[in-house]
């Protein structure tokens, strides 16, 4: 099992806390639509994902952004079982959805970028490597259904 210190859980609660997840969600989804464009194909129902532009304005993408973020902090309160927290979610992706789980990888990326743009000179490479170990954690839970 993962073992995270008193001062990893104080990080992880204090980005999450901290987090306008009507900001950072869609941002994040938005730029992995545009910045890896072959993530558009799950979104076939989503309208409009034509150009950058017409992704940021996309009510669909910006939604789903915020639904995925609400679907990390369920990691936030069970730190201490991100696998079984994941496992319905993982069986959804890899079996209804058929999401290729490279791709949980490029999102987190994103969100990275994005979490690290608006944290500033506050995102430490302390910081970074508690928010890239809890991203991991949730990523290889996410994949758990695939192995
Ligand atoms: Ni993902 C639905 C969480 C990565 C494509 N996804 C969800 C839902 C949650 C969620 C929560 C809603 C489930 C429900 O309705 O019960 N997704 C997450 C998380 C990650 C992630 C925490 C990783 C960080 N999803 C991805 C990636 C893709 C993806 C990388 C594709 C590139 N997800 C989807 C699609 C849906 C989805 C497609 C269904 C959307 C819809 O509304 O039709």
């Amino acid at each position: 099992m993962v073992q995270w210190t008193d001062k990893e859980r104080a990080i992880i609660t204090d980005i999450f806390g901290n987090m306008n997840y009507e900001e950072i969600g869609p941002k994040a989804l938005q730029r992995c639509l545009v910045v890896y464009p072959w993530t558009q194909r799950y979104f076939g129902g989503f309208g409009n994902l034509y150009n950058a532009d017409a992704i940021a304005a996309n009510p669909m993408v910006a939604q789903h952004g915020i639904t995925v973020l609400h679907g990390l902090d369920r990691a936030v309160k069970n730190m201490d079982d991100i696998k079984n927290t994941y496992s319905e979610l993982s069986v959804l992706h890899s079996e209804k959805l058929h999401v290729d789980p490279d791709n949980f990888k490029l999102l987190g990326d994103c969100l990275s970028v994005v979490v690290a743009g608006k944290m500033g000179l506050a995102f430490t490479p302390e910081v970074q490597a508690t928010w890239q170990k809890f991203l991991a954690c949730v990523i290889s839970a996410l994949c758990r259904q695939y192995h």
